[in-house]
């Protein structure tokens, strides 16, 4: 891969980047591919990668209605971590965090992965309960995660209340150190890069407007291209799967929701890592340019409108201000929001559909960045083999119907 030098990221910066190379080709879409993704997010690029890596299946588009990165990936917050309850979900999210952990070198492409830790707080003697079963639980599966006291919390954040008479007294916490964030941009460029480099066509400003059914199998989508024809037809489509998914006939159990975030203006650095708490509906962590960044639980009513709404931001911020007094002075400086979709049990909903040859990733509520790496790399797999991935395969959305939910919703972190 191609490096640049001091000498010609400044050239380049003075001719306005006319010789910079494209990071990916601006691919004229075919008539048909072997395989059709919607959605040039993490999940749907990630998929196109490992299919064209682990599974030679290089004739694939990946159709993107605006640009890449432009829905959920490029508006969340960045956690990652594998501290979930369930054994289904520490499995697939630990091999996630396993997968970040090389991705930077297996792209040459850095992703700004910062492993400071995920901390998550307990503010009375039930959440610390929780937390200790919680903890506990990552601990029999073999995930790192360990128990702090309030003065561990506060050598770990030294800006912290942790004062008994404060709104919300902290009781304790637990962290898992491997935990931290990623920047979400690179990670989605890097998948790009690396599938158009292996021959997939990503398409951007081509909206899916319909899905071709023949009988109980799929067999295309149409587009302002018109008719893409193709057997096999991956939604990677967070916030609007219930919208892709009815043009397929599938009725599905989610709800879509605002999600808001927001970032100071930049100071210098004074938090390390990431500090969320699940009672009081905050979390906090600071970026590489000094914004401390801030989000809350999900907006109450179901809506496609990528703003949110004015209470929910009041509440985060009096939540985080609380928590750390001296960001009560701070600016804001921006505020955004991205639509989740939100399962019944709060976990994802990955693999096979009742439509021969569709498949999907969705519902993966507040929570799916973390779950990029091992979303595509087992979806990958479902599609190569038409059969679900032992990692994704409780995640089916037949559990539904079996009544076998995998109930995250505490792990979850934030509100839903
Ligand atoms: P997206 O990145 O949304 O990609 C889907 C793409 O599909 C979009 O680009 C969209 O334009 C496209 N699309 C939709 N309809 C069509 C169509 N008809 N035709 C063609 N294309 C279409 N997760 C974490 O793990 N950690 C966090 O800290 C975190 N924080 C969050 C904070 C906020 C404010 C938000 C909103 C979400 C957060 N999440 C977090 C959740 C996470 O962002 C998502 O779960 C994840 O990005 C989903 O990735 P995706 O590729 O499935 O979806
Ligand atoms: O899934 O870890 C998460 C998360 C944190 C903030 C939003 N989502």
């Amino acid at each position: 891969m191609k490096k640049y030098s001091l000498l010609s990221l400044f050239t380049n910066g003075l001719n306005g980047h006319k010789r910079w190379p494209q990071a990916w080709r601006d691919a004229e879409p075919k008539r048909s591919y072997d395989v059709v993704i919607i959605g040039g997010g993490g999940h749907g690029l990630a998929t196109a990668y490992y299919l064209a890596k682990k599974h030679g299946i290089t004739n694939v588009a990946v159709l993107e209605k605006g640009w890449l990165g432009g829905g959920n990936t490029g508006r969340n917050t960045t956690v990652i971590r594998s501290n979930y309850f369930y054994k289904e979900s520490t499995n697939f999210f630990d091999h996630s965090l396993k997968l970040y952990e090389k991705l930077s070198l297996e792209f040459n492409y850095n992703l700004l992965l910062s492993q400071g830790g995920i901390t998550t707080l307990a503010h009375n003697r039930h959440d610390l309960e929780v937390l200790e079963r919680w903890a506990n639980s990552m601990q029999v599966q073999n995930v790192d995660s360990e128990m702090l006291t309030p003065e561990q919390i506060k050598e770990r954040m030294p800006l912290i209340d942790i004062s008994p008479t404060s709104r919300y007294p902290i009781w304790g916490g637990f962290v898992q150190k491997r935990g931290g964030v990623a920047r979400h941009d690179a990670v989605a460029w890097g998948y790009a890069r690396g599938a158009d480099a292996m021959g997939v066509d990503i398409i951007q400003n081509c909206e899916v407007t319909g899905i071709l059914r023949e009988g109980d199998s799929v067999r295309g989508v149409e587009t302002k291209y018109g008719v893409i024809k193709a057997d096999k037809v991956a939604m990677c489509v967070a916030g609007h799967t219930s919208v892709l998914g009815a043009m397929a006939g599938l009725e599905l159990p989610i709800v879509s929701q605002p999600l808001q975030a927001m970032v100071s203006e930049p100071v210098k650095p004074c938090l390390d890592g990431v500090v969320l708490s699940p009672a009081v509906h905050a979390y906090v962590s600071q970026s590489d340019r000094g914004e401390i960044l801030i989000g809350g639980g999900a907006d109450r009513y179901p809506s496609y409108s990528q703003r949110g709404t004015l209470p929910v931001t009041e509440e985060t911020l009096a939540a985080a201000a609380t928590l750390f007094p001296a960001f009560g002075s701070l600016k804001l400086m921006r505020q955004w929001a991205g639509i989740v979709d939100i399962s019944p049990d709060s976990s994802p909903i990955m693999g096979k559909t009742p439509v021969n040859g569709l498949y999907i990733s969705g519902g993966w509520g507040t929570g799916g960045f973390k779950a990029i790496p091992a979303g595509g790399d087992c979806l990958a797999y479902t599609i190569a083999n038409d059969k679900p991935h032992d990692l994704i395969e409780p995640f089916g959305l037949d559990r539904f119907a079996r009544g076998a939910f995998i109930d995250e919703g505490a792990a979850a972190g934030v509100a839903h």
